[in-house]
């Protein structure tokens, strides 16, 4: 970063000596002083820092400056441009303007497309720990690989912890550095134009042992979205754990943009659609439309359930709700058996205090185990849509649904069945200005792609803001009974956010 900005400095000032001090005689040794000051921070950036996008454009820029001046010099210099003609001197003077155009845009792309953020500190009153393990289940058989072998898992934990636990100690990094590249391949960017992720600091410290201002804290199980990454939501995640939640990530081995494990084997994301014939796809409009319409009756959206549950898109992907289920609750029951979670752990977790979240299809997988398993006492589904067995069975605990209000992938209707049939407190939260994928810390990643419509009109802070107030207070109420003001329709902090609830 720092580099970044004194080659934006040592540019300008090239900028400067060529637009603003055309008669001085200080010029041309400055000049040459310069270039060369502009040369030794070139080399430093490619000596200490890797290459990126970012870098990319800085750097072409300040090349072709020291080889235009370069030839320049060679063929004259100033004295002869000084005299020359009208037409010359126009010209110049546009290839001046074009090249501090050039400049302005070439600075200005880089710091607004991808700009280097700092992850927003979370706001408990816990210092955040981390660590990761693998778990083995040995009665599933892992489909994806053509050998009788078993299903492995990646799990992270971000826990509580102690403030002077963590004193003198760096934290982890946001992202391991494999990550930006896949995540840029899927966003169709070029491949480095998000390194600076795995360079951004977390908020979580490796290994720190787990606070010990309470015996035992609660437990929360997050899903990310079908092909997406288990950091997705490290900030959300991050900020249950400094309120004193203990948050297992899973990471769906091989439906996950991409599984590390400890041997460094890589597991990418390999599901494979089936194709559809042209009518096969025409099925499929109408039936989402009577899922989501507010005109359909709760039959009516019952019947497009069951017949998107038979088409064979969807067949495939309810058999990864069932392994992303069975993942849970694989996890679940290692949590209470203690045998194979890190040891710092052991202990720590209070199991009668559950709650399930995820994001997208990993929301759907928290809706599907908290009506299947007893023992999850809360869950959220952040804008999922609820397939499995929500059409034939009834939520038993408290849920919350939250949606964003892109007509073209969900509404707030598309849900209606297992909300209108639950038994417990339900809610159903829309945010305003949201697309899809603002739930997620992505929201934060570019002002310019919420402007260019790949992220609703929200602004980025503000949607970690809402979404962290909305989970937060949810698990705080139906988990441990703290009482919030959150859900009150008309609530003057929370304009954007529509809430419907229902058994409150
Ligand atoms: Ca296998």
């Amino acid at each position: 970063m720092l580099i970044e900005i004194l080659l934006a400095i040592a540019v300008s000032f090239q900028f400067f000596l060529t637009f603003v001090s055309q008669e001085k005689k200080w010029k041309q040794s400055t000049r040459k002083y310069s270039l060369l000051i502009l040369g030794l921070i070139l080399l430093m950036n490619l000596l200490i820092n890797s290459f990126s996008l970012r870098m990319a454009i800085l750097i072409i820029i300040s090349l072709s400056y020291m080889i235009y001046f370069g030839l320049k010099r060679g063929s004259g210099g100033q004295k002869q441009i000084a005299k020359s003609s009208l037409p010359r001197r126009s010209l110049k003077i546009f290839g001046i303007l074009l090249f501090g155009l050039f400049i302005i845009v070439g600075m200005l792309v880089p710091f607004y497309v991808f700009p280097i953020f700092e992850l927003p500190d979370p706001n408990g009153q816990y210092a955040v720990g981390t660590t990761s393990f693998e778990l083995i289940d040995n009665t599933r058989d892992e489909s994806y690989t053509p050998e009788n072998d078993s299903r492995k898992l990646l799990i992270k934990v971000l826990y509580p912890a102690d403030a002077e636990d963590i004193v003198g100690k760096e934290p982890m990094k946001y992202w391991p550095e494999e990550y930006p590249s896949v995540l840029a391949g899927y966003a169709g960017v070029p491949p480095t134009s998000l390194d600076h992720l795995a360079d951004i600091d977390s908020n979580a410290y490796q290994g720190v042992p787990v606070s010990d201002e309470k015996s035992s804290y609660p437990v929360l199980i997050y899903s990310h979205g079908f092909s997406g990454f288990d950091m997705g939501n490290t900030i959300l995640c991050e900020l249950l754990a400094s309120h004193g939640y203990v948050v297992f990530i899973i990471n769906h081995t091989y439906e996950s943009a991409m599984t590390i494990f400890e041997d460094g084997n890589i597991a990418r994301y390999s599901y494979e659609f089936p194709e559809l014939s042209e009518s096969e796809w025409d099925e499929l409009d109408p039936l989402y439309d009577q899922l989501m319409s507010s005109n359909s009756t709760l039959p009516e959206k019952k019947a497009a359930l069951t017949d998107l549950d038979n088409h064979i898109y969807w067949r495939g992907l309810q058999n990864s709700l069932v392994t992303w289920a069975n993942d849970t609750v694989y996890l679940m029951d290692q949590l209470e058996l203690q045998n194979e979670i890190p040891s710092l752990l052991v202990g720590k977790l209070d199991m009668s205090t559950l709650g399930l979240f995820g994001f997208s299809w990993g929301g759907a997988t928290s809706g599907e185990v908290a009506l299947l398993d007893s023992r999850v006492d809360a869950g959220i589904n952040m804008d999922g849509i609820q397939f499995g067995h929500s059409n034939d069975l009834n939520l038993t605990v408290p849920f919350m649904y939250m949606y964003s209000d892109s007509e073209y992938y969900s509404n707030d209707n598309m849900n209606d069945v297992p909300f209108l049939q639950a038994e417990n407190t339900t809610y159903s939260v829309t945010i305003e200005g949201t697309v899809h994928q603002d739930y997620s810390d992505y929201t934060l990643f570019s002002p310019f792609l919420h402007d260019i419509g790949w992220f609703g009109p929200i602004e980025g802070s503000r949607m970690i803001e809402l979404m962290s107030d909305f989970v937060l207070s949810f698990f705080n109420l139906h988990l441990l009974e703290v009482p919030t003001t959150l859900f009150t329709v008309g609530n003057p902090d929370y304009t954007e956010v529509m809430i419907e609830q229902r058994n409150v």
